[in-house]
């Protein structure tokens, strides 16, 4: 069987990839990755340059692959390029991206290092799975050096409508970087039909059942959203409930309603918005203000940049406007808390709580959403209100849809959340819950490796001579 090369910005720590603190990438790609499986890229520490060549470390059969960066390519590549401006872009929100034809260069320049170091390691048959957008042209570096395995790529995060995608200068490209790949993944059908539009409008290709021909050789675009594992998070939830912390939680409640939110803190996750529509939901149901206390824990992220630091500075500003106003001498109607807390403490309280509140502006698929189905009591389980602009919303029709720019239309959803009778809530939670084991991320990382195992030989990548 052909070995399996995970590509991604940062490998995990391998001190860390199992037990229950292991999070987002591992998770989704515990079944891929069988013993002798590699896992190459960045280790999330800097250094005076970017590596050359990488540091190898064994771990529980795997094999992980980790270059440092330079601190100015840091800077470039990673805080400019890929989080200034792909990652605002590629929301749908050009007013927060920027560009600079500088950080694009070193951008190329670090996907280029990132094959050189990889090459190496490669052996003539390995499946080689690259993720995200910082990597975009990794594939095409590959090529460029004589690479001729089969490469897949999964684009986590959304794919802009064509007109918006447009608007970034080196845009077209891009799109033929991604073209060095056999195979590319995305969430959802919306994120397959903007890169289709894209590759039509900027490079007048048209596709064939998601399949394009780009210099003789075939191009496969599928969708293969990302799951999480529901049955394991399920008993990590329901374990946790019965803790002494969780008792703790309970009793601070004194017979309230918990709703939750979880998210890292960054702008698409619509976190203003949401307190707004909390205060909202104050103001017009007094009826309901007792009744329930809003636990919001939100992970600081991408701190050096700029953008990141208002926004936890509006954040600050607004939960203290609610509770100064709304509070009361035996009652805090907001919990607001910036921190990263323990997965099994995070899975625990999603069960207590009766409304999970995920209210991004965009999003890939948003994981949280999956993981407060996964841990709820099935006797009593909770109501997920969720925005229609999360991939997680195409694949979870019978939660509460909403439209997180309408702070009216949450707030209402809000009360009738908590006022949701109890038979409608499980005949809910039946459908959700059924959804969410089907498409888990052993599905997903079995449905993406099938499809790249299956890709016949192709022609040499020959014409290929430059990357991005
Ligand atoms: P993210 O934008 O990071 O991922 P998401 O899918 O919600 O978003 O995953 C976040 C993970 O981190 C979840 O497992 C959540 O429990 C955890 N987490 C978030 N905040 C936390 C906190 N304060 N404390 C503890 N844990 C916290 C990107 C894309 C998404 C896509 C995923 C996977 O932006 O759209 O769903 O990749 O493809």
């Amino acid at each position: 069987m052909a070995r399996l090369v995970i590509v991604s910005n940062r490998v995990p720590d391998p001190g860390e990839t199992s037990g229950p603190r292991a999070g987002g990438l591992a998770v989704g790609l515990a079944d891929a990755l069988v013993p002798g499986s590699l896992w190459f890229g960045w280790s999330g520490k800097t250094a005076e340059h970017t590596s050359t060549t990488a540091k190898l470390t064994e771990a529980d059969g795997l094999t992980y692959a980790t270059i440092d960066l330079g601190e100015s390519d840091y800077r470039a590549f990673y805080l400019g390029f890929s989080n200034g401006t792909l990652w605002p872009l590629f929301h749908m929100m050009p007013g927060h991206a920027e560009f600079d034809r500088g950080d694009y260069v070193i951008y190329r320049e670090v996907n280029q290092a990132f094959a050189a170091a990889l090459l190496p390691l490669l052996k003539p048959d390995d499946l080689i799975w690259i993720h995200d957008y910082q990597l975009l042209g990794v594939a095409a570096a590959l090529r460029a050096a004589g690479v001729t395995n089969r490469i897949g790529f999964f684009l986590h995060i959304p794919f802009p409508a064509p007109a918006l995608f447009e608007v970034l200068p080196p845009a077209k490209a891009l799109l033929e970087a991604m073209l060095a790949h056999d195979v590319i993944g995305f969430q959802t059908g919306y994120d397959r039909a903007h890169f289709l539009g894209a590759l039509s409008s900027g490079l007048g290709m048209i596709a064939h059942e998601g399949t394009v021909i780009y210099r003789q050789r075939k191009v496969s675009c599928i969708v293969n959203p990302i799951g999480i594992d529901a049955d394991g998070f399920s008993r990590m939830a329901a374990s946790i409930a019965r803790r002494i912390d969780a008792r703790r939680m309970i009793e601070s409640l004194a017979g309230r309603a918990l709703m939750i939110g979880v998210d890292r803190l960054d702008y698409t996750k619509g976190l203003p918005e949401r307190f707004d529509a909390y205060q909202r939901f104050l103001q017009h149901y007094p009826e309901h203000r007792r009744q329930i206390s809003f636990l919001q824990i939100a992970a600081p992220s991408r701190e050096e940049v700029e953008r990141y630091r208002t926004l936890r500075e509006e954040l600050n500003h607004k939960a203290g406007a609610i509770n100064g106003q709304y509070s009361d001498f035996d009652w805090v109607p907001l919990r607001y808390m910036t921190r990263t807390a323990p997965r099994s403490m995070v899975a625990g309280l999603y069960r207590l709580a009766r409304i999970g509140l995920v209210t991004p502006l965009r999003d890939g698929m948003n994981l949280v959403a999956k993981e407060y189905i996964a841990a709820q009591n099935p006797d009593n389980p909770g109501v997920l209100i969720l925005s229609r602009f999360a991939g997680a919303a195409s694949g979870l029709p019978e939660a509460m849809l909403v439209n997180p720019f309408d702070v009216d239309g949450v707030a209402e959803a809000i009360s009738l959340a908590l006022t949701m009778p109890l038979d409608e809530r499980q005949a809910r939670y039946k459908a959700l819950i059924a959804r969410v084991r089907e498409v888990s991320a052993a599905a997903y990382s079995r449905a993406f490796t099938a499809r790249l195992a299956d890709v016949s030989v192709q022609p040499p990548p020959r014409v290929l001579k430059t990357a991005i």
